[in-house]
């Protein structure tokens, strides 16, 4: 369990058997608690008696499973493909690695984000993927390959959604709406992917502005971006490899341009004037 390239030198032996070890790096945030497994095909819990960060993840012979969590008391990796969390409004990243003959989508990684959870579960299954938790309000989730990355953000009053392929570069979401197991009821889909669109709801605005100078601030102070890659890659609109102020400042004076009548003008356009 978690990243580690000198595992090798910390094998467990037994199938009980749990080594627990670090790895080095220059700064104390760049040293790993890793444990050696000797049985990698079995379930693994880690419970923690106060809630606390979490960065977790597991590799399996078909997938790495990840957890990331702000106040998270307990983490679960199944190698059938499913992370379950619990924690007190805990903020919370679950992501999946699969290889290609374990692949139920286009995509051979997803990702759910979501806030303020007492639980989160995301589970693979024939259909697609399944995320149930305690809030799915300001959900966001993500599927890449090599070829293509969609990004979907969706609020939900219910218990459970259903995350499924509509095409390779569509993310649909559904509902069970009468509670019988089958989602039957889209409420969200991804939408193209569109430079400055950060929260990809097709407009570009000083909402997108807003969150990526709040993505810059969390990196200039140490912490996550809090974006997926693929509003990372929409957020840098003067596409110099940074994430700053100029590119919330370019968002702002494209959404002037539009309001003063350039209702067609693209943003790509008003960058290269
Ligand atoms: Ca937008
Ligand atoms: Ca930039």
């Amino acid at each position: 369990m978690n990243y580690s390239n000198g595992t090798w030198l910390n094998a467990a032996t037994a199938e009980d058997d749990i080594k627990i070890f670090s790895s080095l790096g220059d700064a104390p945030e760049e040293c790993n608690l890793c444990f050696a497994l000797k049985d990698a095909e079995s379930g693994y819990m880690m419970e923690l008696p106060s809630p606390n960060n979490l960065n977790l993840s597991m590799d399996y012979e078909n997938s790495m499973l990840n957890i990331t969590a702000s106040a998270g008391t307990d983490a679960r990796f199944s190698p059938e493909g499913c992370i379950s969390l619990e924690g007190e409004q805990t903020d919370y990243d679950m992501q999946m690695v699969l290889n290609e003959e374990y692949l139920v989508t286009d995509w051979y990684y997803f990702s759910t984000k979501g806030t303020s959870a007492d639980h989160a579960k995301l589970e693979k299954t024939e259909s697609g993927y399944i995320l149930s938790a305690s809030n799915l309000k300001n959900i966001r989730a993500e599927g890449y390959n090599d070829e293509q990355d969609c990004f979907v953000q969706f609020s939900s009053d219910s218990d459970s959604v259903l995350f499924y392929e509509i095409d390779a570069l569509t993310i649909g979401v559904k509902e069970d709406t009468n509670g019988d197991g089958i989602y039957d009821t889209e409420i969200a889909r991804s939408a193209p992917r569109k430079k400055g669109d950060i929260d990809g709801n097709t407009f570009i605005n000083a909402k997108d502005a807003a969150s990526v100078l709040v993505s810059a601030a969390n990196s200039g102070a140490g912490k996550d971006t809090g974006f997926t890659r693929a509003q990372l890659a929409d957020a840098d609109v003067n596409q110099d490899d940074a994430i700053n102020a100029l590119d919330a400042a370019a968002i702002l004076t494209y959404t002037t341009a539009v309001g003063v009548g350039n209702e067609d003008l693209s943003l790509e356009d008003f960058l290269n004037q």
